[in-house]
């Protein structure tokens, strides 16, 4: 997949190749997670899944304004930052199938899929796990001397934890080249934002380190491109971490399984309006792409995650006989 028009500069115009680009990164990340809910419900795969469905924008535009050498540290609703940033969906897939051809062996499932050669730093089950790890890499780029950009996917329900506001202080601290990155979709597992966060706007928590933030519609992808691209000139010129709070959705439930009492069927169909794929969907038909074309883009992203399943459903599981390989132990050293 080639990556037209790869945007340098702050507040570019996006031509209509790079928003069709974008249109597809988006119907890549839904199909699939769409692919893996179905599997799970067949039950081919164990355990559950965290779906972002939604929330595609997010990932899509800061990960297209990223090139493969800048890091990201990513969440428990990590398929669309990785696959945004280049993993491979095969190699995804097979991890959620538990196959030994996955990313981490099979062992992990979909929270901690990571590809160094992609920048991608892991998708992490410990929420607020990736602030350590981004303020390192961005850190680590700094000592090196080299223009890398680290970004740090976060949800709300994160930013009440102490590693934020650790972050934030080394990073403004030490001006590293590092963007927070809030997917504020509203609930923190069942919980609504009022209930968790002392603020509604998790920008505001930015301000006492004096850094650069504010709140964005999450939803719109070409809103989300520009926003991340001039927080990325500021952190390669030098002069340290932004925060950008996308406000999104989740429309899937907290994980696959999740009875969704907590939101009304009112509130959700109203989101379900403001569905990423169908504001680009609009705005590319607005410049006259036709319907056509546009399904195309969509049935080749099933296609193309419909044969990651059938591919991995075909792999060989891990071993038991190799799960305490990778294992390791201290017995050498004298803790007395
Ligand atoms: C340190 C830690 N505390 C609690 C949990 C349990 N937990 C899993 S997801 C979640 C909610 C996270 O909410 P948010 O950061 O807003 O992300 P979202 O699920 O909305 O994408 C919690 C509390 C965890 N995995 N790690």
């Amino acid at each position: 997949m080639t990556k037209p028009n790869s945007p340098t500069a702050a507040m570019v115009e996006l031509s209509r190749e790079h928003q069709l680009h974008l249109f597809e990164v988006m119907h890549r990340i839904r199909a699939f997670e769409n692919s893996g809910a179905r599997a799970l419900a067949q039950g081919l795969l164990s355990g559950t899944l965290h779906l972002s469905v939604g929330q595609e924008a997010v990932a899509a535009g800061v990960c297209d304004t990223l090139r493969t050498d800048d890091y990201v540290a990513s969440t428990h609703r990590g398929h669309g930052h990785c696959l945004a940033k280049g993993a491979d969906p095969r190699r995804m897939m097979a991890e959620l199938f538990g196959a030994e051809d996955g990313y981490c062996r099979g062992r992990s499932g979909s929270m901690h899929i990571a590809d160094s050669a992609v920048g991608i730093l892991g998708a992490n089950g410990i929420v607020g796990g990736g602030f350590g790890m981004a303020t390192g890499a961005a850190l680590s780029a700094q000592v090196r001397g080299t223009d890398q950009v680290s970004v740090v996917f976060f949800g709300e329900g994160a930013a009440g934890e102490g590693a934020l506001h650790e972050a934030l202080n080394l990073g403004a601290l030490w001006r590293l080249p590092i963007v927070f990155v809030c997917e504020n979709n509203g609930y923190a597992e069942l919980s609504p934002i009022s209930e968790v966060l002392a603020t509604s706007r998790v920008a505001d928590l930015a301000a006492p380190f004096g850094i650069p933030a504010d709140t964005y519609d999450g939803n719109d992808v070409e809103i989300v491109v520009q926003q991340t691209l001039a927080a990325l000139a500021r952190a390669r010129r030098g002069d340290g971490p932004s925060l950008l709070e996308f406000e999104t959705y989740r429309q899937s439930g907290h994980f696959e399984g999740d009875g969704q009492r907590y939101r009304t069927k009112a509130e959700r169909a109203a989101w379900a309006e403001r569905d990423p794929l169908l504001m680009m969907r609009r705005r590319l038909g607005a410049l006259g792409v036709t319907a056509g074309e546009l399904d195309s883009i969509e049935a080749v992203a099933q296609t193309e995650m419909a044969g990651a399943v059938e591919w991995s459903a075909g792999r060989r599981p891990a071993s038991e006989a190799s799960l305490t390989e990778d294992v390791y132990a201290d017995a050498g050293s004298n803790h007395g």
